[in-house]
């Protein structure tokens, strides 16, 4: 049964057909799939092998951007349906895609499983300048700063936000975790970022560490 879900919600996305993606989604939940399984299984796939497609220039901007709308839409529905933690907050966290980047969407999975853990979550949304992402933690009294990124090209702005932070005389009072395709352990290693995570259950069970490791 969820098979032949998983495998039309592939589909939907992958034709870029946005309502077609939130009927499945409709339709996922209804049957009972588990949130992220749904998402995972179903319509991940979908959008990667458009990122695939494209990259083999089999596929083109146009249908990129009808493939994402879809996967945004479709993303939304499963988001709000995802069990909400009955615990009270376990710690403040201040997200963003980094400047010149608009990937969005696995960030925000992110963002919607953690405050479903019970976290304290600030969105600061897509293109957001380092200066702003450290003046908002500020104000937020985060206790964790992430940053997504999903070009190679915008990775150093990762590295960059480290660096401020020491400038700042900041560094000590936040914990970091970063993520996105492109990023990997080696790369947290590398510009000294507190934690690196694949996919957004990844993401709770490191953002747990760092708080108690605080
Ligand atoms: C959808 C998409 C778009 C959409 C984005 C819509 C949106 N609202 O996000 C649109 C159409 C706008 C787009 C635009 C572009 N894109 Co694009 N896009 C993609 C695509 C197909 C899928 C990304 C996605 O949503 N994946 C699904 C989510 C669920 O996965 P995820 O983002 O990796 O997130 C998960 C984990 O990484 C992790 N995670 C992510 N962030 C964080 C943060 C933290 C703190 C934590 C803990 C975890 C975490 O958890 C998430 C959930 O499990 C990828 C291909 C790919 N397979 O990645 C290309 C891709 C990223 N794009 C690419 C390119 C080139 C572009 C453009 C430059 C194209 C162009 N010529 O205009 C522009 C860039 C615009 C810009 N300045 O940002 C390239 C990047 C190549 C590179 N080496 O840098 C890719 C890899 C495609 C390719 N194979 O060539 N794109």
């Amino acid at each position: 049964m969820s098979e032949k879900t998983f495998a039309k919600a592939t589909k939907a996305i992958i034709d870029g057909d946005a309502e077609n993606a939130a009927d499945w989604a409709k339709r996922g939940l209804d049957e009972g799939i588990e949130p992220l399984k749904l998402l995972e299984q179903g319509f991940v796939p979908g959008i990667n092998e458009v990122g695939d497609l494209f990259s083999k220039g089999k596929l083109f901007i146009p249908r990129l951007i009808k493939s994402a709308a879809a996967m945004e839409k479709a993303t939304a529905i499963i988001n709000a349906a995802i069990p909400q933690e009955e615990e009270i907050a376990q710690g403040r966290i201040v997200l963003g895609t980094v400047q010149g980047d608009v990937h969005d969407i696995g960030k925000t999975i992110v963002v919607a499983l953690f405050k479903a853990n019970g976290f304290e979550v600030l969105d600061l949304g897509r293109d957001v300048p380092n200066d702003k992402i450290i003046e908002e933690a500020e104000k937020f009294g985060a206790d964790v700063i992430g940053t997504s990124t999903l070009l190679t090209t915008t990775m150093v702005l990762q590295k960059e936000l480290e660096e401020e932070l020491k400038s700042a005389g900041l560094r000590d009072k936040y914990k970091t975790i970063i993520g996105g395709a492109p990023v990997t352990q080696r790369w947290a290693d590398r510009i000294g970022a507190d934690a690196y995570a694949h996919d957004a259950s990844d993401g709770v069970r490191k953002l747990k560490e760092l708080l108690i490791n605080r």
